[in-house]
């Protein structure tokens, strides 16, 4: 069956990777499905929507958390909403595979800190998918 990926990527908490996600995101689509593909759109409506918009989009996002067999967070760029998922999904046992680039940050201690994560540093892009390939590749439950 085809594998199920959650992406997770800043969204409020700044675009300016948006095109790398997209392109993990497409990298992911080959090997499987990818439960968050809005997560790389050019499009995002980046407003204030109000709570009861965003309470769709956690209901919906945590469903997909459940759902999902890995976790991949491209972790350059902070974002509040990305570690709630990662903290989420550790709580759920899902596999969480976390990038950043460390040329342009350093990574929260309370990720690199737990070594519940498999946390891939990387300098240039195509180090993301050779790790991608290798933790595609690695069995599921
Ligand atoms: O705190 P952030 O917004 O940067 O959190 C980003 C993470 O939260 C992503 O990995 C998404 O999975 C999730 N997320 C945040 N906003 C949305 C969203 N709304 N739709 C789906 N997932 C989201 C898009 C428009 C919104 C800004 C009004």
């Amino acid at each position: 069956m085809a594998k199920k990926f959650y992406f997770a990527g800043s969204i409020r908490g700044g675009r300016v990777d948006a095109d790398l996600y997209r392109r993990m995101i497409e990298f992911l689509q080959q090997n499987g499905t990818v439960l968050t593909e809005h997560v790389g759109s050019k499009k995002l409506n980046l407003t204030e929507q109000g709570r009861s918009k965003d309470a769709v989009i956690y209901d919906q996002d945590t469903a997909w958390l459940k759902e999902c067999d890995m976790v991949i967070a491209e972790c350059t760029c902070p974002s509040l909403g990305v570690g709630y998922e990662l903290a989420y999904a550790e709580h759920l046992g899902k596999p969480c595979h976390i990038f950043y680039d460390h040329a342009k940050t350093q990574l929260s201690a309370m990720l690199t800190g737990n070594p519940y994560f498999q946390i891939h540093p990387y300098t240039s892009e195509e180090e993301i998918y050779k790790a991608l390939n290798e933790a595609i590749d690695f069995p599921m439950a």
